[in-house]
């Protein structure tokens, strides 16, 4: 298998994290990463599109030559071949635990923080836009209120004692927010500890470069 990223981007961050803290916990995992570079336009490519006609990152190519698109899908299966540590809960009310906070952070957070860097600092070069930017705060804050109040009992994961999935989609999103400067937790005591905690730990020194 073979897995195409680029270093910021946060979907391909949120499965490289993923399998860095399966790494981190004794999981030995051989998959190479080939970087497709969103700044220079290589998804766009006939090379690219290939693997995925949105020209979109990540993909895993799997054993058999055929794509795997979508970076839930990936994670899930990544958690059904590799499953120790489980990143995706060990038990059915973990497990829907995990899927309610990872739709609070992937739609409620990653979702919205790609809105506002896109309309503010694009990496891409769009153009700037502020109403959108606007709309991407204003709609922030109701699923950051839920997760800062997720860890007020000062729990070290969003899930509680262990790392899951909704903490690498988390970090994803703000590692990207860091990079296109958009600030975001002011008023967010719990989750300005969780961030700082969470890019202490070596599984996401190995992966952030924001
Ligand atoms: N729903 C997709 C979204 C993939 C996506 O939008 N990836 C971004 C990078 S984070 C991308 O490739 N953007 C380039 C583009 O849309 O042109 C997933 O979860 O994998």
């Amino acid at each position: 298998m073979k897995l195409y990223v680029f270093m910021m981007a946060p979907n391909p961050t949120r499965v490289r994290l993923l399998l860095a803290e399966k790494r981190a916990a004794g999981a030995e995992i051989d998959l190479p990463e080939i970087t497709v570079s969103l700044i220079e336009g290589e998804h766009k490519q006939p090379e690219h599109l290939a693997r995925h006609p949105l020209g979109k990152l990540p993909v895993l190519e799997l054993d058999d030559g055929s794509f795997l698109t979508e970076s839930g899908a990936i994670a899930e299966y990544l958690e059904e071949i590799y499953p120790d540590p489980p990143l995706l809960g060990a038990s059915p009310v973990e497990r829907a635990r995990v899927r309610e906070l990872e739709c609070l952070a992937n739609g409620g957070v990653l979702a919205h923080v790609g809105r506002i860097v896109h309309a503010t600092n694009s990496p891409l070069g769009l153009p700037a836009n502020p109403e959108v930017a606007a709309e991407g705060h204003s709609a922030l804050a109701g699923p950051l209120q839920c997760l800062d109040d997720r860890l007020a009992d000062s729990r070290p994961f969003l899930a509680g004692e262990r790392p899951t999935l909704p903490d690498c989609t988390l970090q994803a999103a703000f590692q990207f927010a860091r990079f296109g400067k958009a600030e975001i937790l002011e008023g967010y005591e719990n989750l300005k500890r969780w961030d700082a905690a969470f890019r202490e730990r070596e599984a996401a020194k190995a992966v952030l470069v924001a």
